[in-house]
Protein backbone atom coordinates (compact mmCIF):
# COMPACT_ATOMS: atom_id res chain seq x y z
CA UNK A 1 0.00 0.00 0.00
CA UNK A 2 1.08 3.23 -1.13
CA UNK A 3 1.23 6.58 0.77
CA UNK A 4 -2.10 8.06 1.04
CA UNK A 5 -2.12 11.72 -0.65
CA UNK A 6 -5.74 12.06 -1.00
CA UNK A 7 -6.93 15.31 0.34
CA UNK A 8 -6.59 19.15 0.38
CA UNK A 9 -3.79 20.76 1.72
CA UNK A 10 -3.53 24.54 2.55
CA UNK A 11 -0.18 25.91 2.25
CA UNK A 12 1.60 27.35 6.25
CA UNK A 13 4.94 28.02 5.32
CA UNK A 14 7.05 28.40 1.67
CA UNK A 15 10.36 28.97 2.36
CA UNK A 16 12.41 30.31 -0.58
CA UNK A 17 10.12 30.38 -3.29
CA UNK A 18 11.79 33.54 -4.83
CA UNK A 19 14.73 31.39 -5.39
CA UNK A 20 12.87 28.73 -7.80
CA UNK A 21 10.86 31.54 -9.31
CA UNK A 22 14.33 33.26 -10.36
CA UNK A 23 15.91 30.14 -11.15
CA UNK A 24 12.73 29.37 -13.59
CA UNK A 25 13.57 32.86 -15.04
CA UNK A 26 9.82 34.09 -13.84
CA UNK A 27 9.64 37.63 -14.44
CA UNK A 28 9.76 40.49 -11.39
CA UNK A 29 6.01 41.55 -11.89
CA UNK A 30 4.83 37.97 -11.51
CA UNK A 31 7.33 36.86 -8.74
CA UNK A 32 5.63 39.88 -6.65
CA UNK A 33 2.36 38.94 -6.77
CA UNK A 34 3.11 35.10 -6.63
CA UNK A 35 5.21 35.35 -3.49
CA UNK A 36 2.16 36.02 -1.59
CA UNK A 37 -0.46 34.03 -2.34
CA UNK A 38 -1.44 30.95 -0.15
CA UNK A 39 -1.29 27.65 -2.60
CA UNK A 40 -3.75 24.83 -1.54
CA UNK A 41 -2.35 21.55 -3.16
CA UNK A 42 -5.68 19.18 -4.45
CA UNK A 43 -4.81 15.75 -4.56
CA UNK A 44 -6.89 12.68 -5.75
CA UNK A 45 -4.93 9.43 -5.39
CA UNK A 46 -5.70 6.33 -6.98
CA UNK A 47 -2.62 3.88 -5.78
CA UNK A 48 0.11 4.67 -8.11
CA UNK A 49 -2.35 7.09 -10.41
CA UNK A 50 -2.21 11.30 -9.17
CA UNK A 51 -4.19 13.77 -10.12
CA UNK A 52 -2.85 17.17 -8.64
CA UNK A 53 -3.89 20.53 -8.54
CA UNK A 54 -2.16 23.76 -7.26
CA UNK A 55 -4.67 26.23 -6.94
CA UNK A 56 -4.24 30.10 -5.74
CA UNK A 57 -6.26 33.16 -6.53
CA UNK A 58 -3.48 33.97 -9.29
CA UNK A 59 -3.06 31.09 -11.37
CA UNK A 60 -3.48 27.46 -10.74
CA UNK A 61 -1.48 24.25 -12.10
CA UNK A 62 -2.52 20.67 -12.82
CA UNK A 63 -0.25 17.87 -13.57
CA UNK A 64 -1.45 14.33 -13.62
CA UNK A 65 1.01 11.17 -13.82
CA UNK A 66 1.20 7.51 -12.76
CA UNK A 67 4.35 6.88 -10.50
CA UNK A 68 6.56 5.11 -12.71
CA UNK A 69 5.86 6.36 -16.16
CA UNK A 70 8.12 9.46 -17.56
CA UNK A 71 5.73 11.55 -19.40
CA UNK A 72 5.98 15.33 -21.18
CA UNK A 73 4.90 17.84 -18.42
CA UNK A 74 4.32 20.97 -19.74
CA UNK A 75 4.47 23.70 -17.22
CA UNK A 76 1.73 25.97 -18.52
CA UNK A 77 0.85 29.19 -16.43
CA UNK A 78 4.18 28.88 -14.69
CA UNK A 79 7.52 28.93 -16.94
CA UNK A 80 5.88 27.58 -19.52
CA UNK A 81 8.76 24.74 -20.12
CA UNK A 82 8.27 21.25 -21.63
CA UNK A 83 9.94 18.88 -19.69
CA UNK A 84 10.47 15.35 -19.08
CA UNK A 85 9.30 14.31 -15.71
CA UNK A 86 9.06 10.84 -13.93
CA UNK A 87 7.70 10.44 -10.12
CA UNK A 88 9.20 7.28 -8.33
CA UNK A 89 8.22 5.94 -4.83
CA UNK A 90 11.32 6.53 -2.17
CA UNK A 91 10.12 4.42 0.64
CA UNK A 92 6.37 6.73 1.41
CA UNK A 93 7.89 9.67 -0.24
CA UNK A 94 7.09 10.42 -3.77
CA UNK A 95 10.36 11.77 -5.73
CA UNK A 96 9.90 13.42 -9.57
CA UNK A 97 12.69 14.45 -11.44
CA UNK A 98 12.34 16.95 -14.65
CA UNK A 99 14.74 16.51 -17.26
CA UNK A 100 14.89 19.86 -19.33
CA UNK A 101 16.11 23.40 -20.03
CA UNK A 102 17.18 23.59 -16.28
CA UNK A 103 19.62 21.15 -14.65
CA UNK A 104 18.31 18.93 -11.41
CA UNK A 105 15.05 19.86 -11.79
CA UNK A 106 12.57 18.12 -9.52
CA UNK A 107 10.29 17.90 -6.06
CA UNK A 108 10.18 15.94 -3.33
CA UNK A 109 6.91 15.29 -1.05
CA UNK A 110 5.79 13.28 1.71
CA UNK A 111 3.23 13.61 4.51
CA UNK A 112 4.34 13.63 8.53
CA UNK A 113 0.69 13.12 10.61
CA UNK A 114 -1.85 16.17 8.93
CA UNK A 115 1.28 17.40 7.19
CA UNK A 116 2.38 17.56 3.36
CA UNK A 117 6.23 18.56 3.03
CA UNK A 118 7.00 19.55 -0.67
CA UNK A 119 10.63 20.46 -1.30
CA UNK A 120 11.14 22.19 -4.90
CA UNK A 121 14.36 22.13 -6.49
CA UNK A 122 16.20 24.03 -9.53
CA UNK A 123 19.97 24.08 -10.09
CA UNK A 124 21.43 24.69 -6.55
CA UNK A 125 18.20 26.19 -5.23
CA UNK A 126 15.83 24.72 -2.91
CA UNK A 127 11.85 25.54 -2.12
CA UNK A 128 10.56 23.91 1.24
CA UNK A 129 6.63 24.36 1.18
CA UNK A 130 4.12 22.62 4.25
CA UNK A 131 0.53 22.51 3.46
CA UNK A 132 -1.80 21.62 6.22
CA UNK A 133 -4.76 18.53 5.86
CA UNK A 134 -8.41 20.30 5.54
CA UNK A 135 -10.19 18.07 8.21
O1 LIG B 1 3.89 20.44 -7.45
O2 LIG B 1 4.50 20.75 -9.56
O3 LIG B 1 2.88 18.86 -5.44
O4 LIG B 1 1.95 17.50 -8.20
C1 LIG B 1 5.19 25.47 -8.52
C2 LIG B 1 5.31 26.96 -8.73
C3 LIG B 1 2.51 31.09 -9.25
C4 LIG B 1 2.85 31.42 -10.70
C5 LIG B 1 3.78 25.02 -8.32
C6 LIG B 1 1.32 30.16 -9.16
C7 LIG B 1 6.73 27.32 -9.14
C8 LIG B 1 4.18 32.09 -10.88
C9 LIG B 1 3.57 23.59 -8.69
C10 LIG B 1 1.29 29.40 -7.87
C11 LIG B 1 6.87 28.79 -9.43
C12 LIG B 1 5.38 31.32 -10.32
C13 LIG B 1 0.21 28.36 -7.86
C14 LIG B 1 4.64 22.65 -8.13
C15 LIG B 1 6.50 29.14 -10.83
C16 LIG B 1 5.85 30.22 -11.21
C17 LIG B 1 0.18 27.43 -9.04
C18 LIG B 1 4.35 21.20 -8.47
C19 LIG B 1 3.68 19.05 -7.67
C20 LIG B 1 3.83 18.39 -6.34
C21 LIG B 1 2.28 18.83 -8.24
Amino acid sequence: MPADFNGQWVMVTNENFEDIMNAIDIDFATRKIARHLTQTKVIVQNGDKFETKTLSTFRNYEVNFTVGEEFEEVTKGLDNRTIQTLVTWDGDKLVAVQKGEKANRGWMQWIEGDLLHLEIHVEDKICKQVFKKKP
